[in-house]
């Protein structure tokens, strides 16, 4: 039997690629653990909903997506902005209402909007980014570009009754759509097994409804980041709908960075801790030859550009009061 041999060149190539994923969800973690800084100091007035521990799902969803796919979020969705190719620098702006922000400093944290790279944009309203999201993937459809949309959505989300009804549509107009469940289990503080009869199956409905369905483990990057690319390509050759299913956690509490622990059970601190996604991709680095000393000065430099980008909106100009009624419901 031949016995192919790995050559060091496809090493290379793979921590190469590793290490780019590592970044992509360090930058994340960082900006939202600046961010947390910033919110402490009472320097932003909206609700922030932090997205960390969540970042394997971002960044394993978009890396498998081209440039002219078009991704949505939801309350939650630094990570996806960013993660899609949104500035860091117009995000703060955002945040701290900011003339230069991404949303012209009129729509805060949960209105990110980046144009330029396709992120259409986040809307609060839990569940209302699935029909949106589809409309968008039918015009993609419709027009036929070649490319899809993707919509994250949490598992509190995925209960409203516009979800169910736009799985059936999805299917039968066969839009190229992928909807990502992530499942913190919370919605708010509710725990999902309080919210579910026993006999609640999300693959049942999803595939009942006509629509494919996978689970992933959201911790991990790459279990993700391999589902994901499998149902981009299908959803692009067979222009057919998918529901990706991550579970995941969030470290935070759910609109404040405070650690509130009293209702969680399932999932501890502890078990957060040893399943954070960034934890695992580190280790993988180090187990790949790349030194601890290289990946904290990496970090190092992620964390003083973040921090430059934090200055730089911090003394950016509010919006001008003759700007008050314009880009309302546009940007
Ligand atoms: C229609 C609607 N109902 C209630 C809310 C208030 N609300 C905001 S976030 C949230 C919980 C969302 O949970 P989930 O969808 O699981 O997302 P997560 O916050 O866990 O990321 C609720 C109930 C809302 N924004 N919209």
């Amino acid at each position: 039997m031949a016995v192919t041999r790995r050559t060091k060149k496809q090493d290379a190539n793979e921590t190469a690629a590793l290490l780019q994923a590592y970044k992509r969800m360090l930058s994340i973690r960082i900006a939202q653990e600046e961010l947390v800084k910033l919110y402490m100091e009472k320097k932003i007035f909206s609700m922030v909903h932090f997205y960390i521990g969540q970042e394997a799902v971002a960044v394993g969803v978009c890396d498998a997506l081209k440039k002219g796919d078009k991704v949505m979020g939801n309350h939650r969705s630094h990570g996806h902005y960013l993660a899609k190719g949104g500035n860091f620098r117009r995000l703060v702006c955002e945040l701290l209402g900011k003339a230069n922000g991404s949303a012209r400093g009129k729509g805060g944290s949960m209105h990110m909007v980046a144009k330029e790279v396709n992120f259409v944009g986040s809307t609060p309203l839990l569940g209302s980014v699935v029909p949106i999201s589809a409309g968008v993937a039918f015009e993609q459809k419709y027009n036929k570009r070649g490319t899809i949309t993707v919509a994250f959505y949490g598992d509190g989300a995925s209960e409203e009754g516009v979800v169910y009804e736009t799985y059936n549509l999805a299917a039968l107009y066969k839009l190229p759509l992928l909807l990502v469940i992530e499942n913190n289990l919370f919605s708010i503080n509710s725990y999902i097994k309080n919210r579910r009869s026993g006999n609640y199956d999300v693959k049942k409905i999803v595939e009942g409804l006509g629509v494919r369905y996978e689970q992933a483990d959201g911790n991990d990057y790459h279990d993700v980041h391999e589902k994901a690319r499998a149902l981009v390509d299908s959803i692009r050759e067979e222009s057919e709908p998918a529901v990706l299913e991550c579970m995941t956690y969030r470290h935070m509490a759910h609109s404040t960075p405070l650690r509130e622990e009293s209702y969680r059970s399932e999932d501890t601190a502890e078990k957060r801790q040893e399943s954070d996604s960034l934890k695992k991709i580190h280790d993988e680095l180090l187990g790949a030859g790349i030194s601890e000393k290289r990946l904290s000065a990496l970090e190092n430099t992620m964390r003083a550009s973040v921090r430059k980008d934090i200055t730089f909106a911090e003394r950016s100009p509010y919006p001008k009061k003759s700007e008050l009624y314009t880009n309302m419901y546009a940007t």
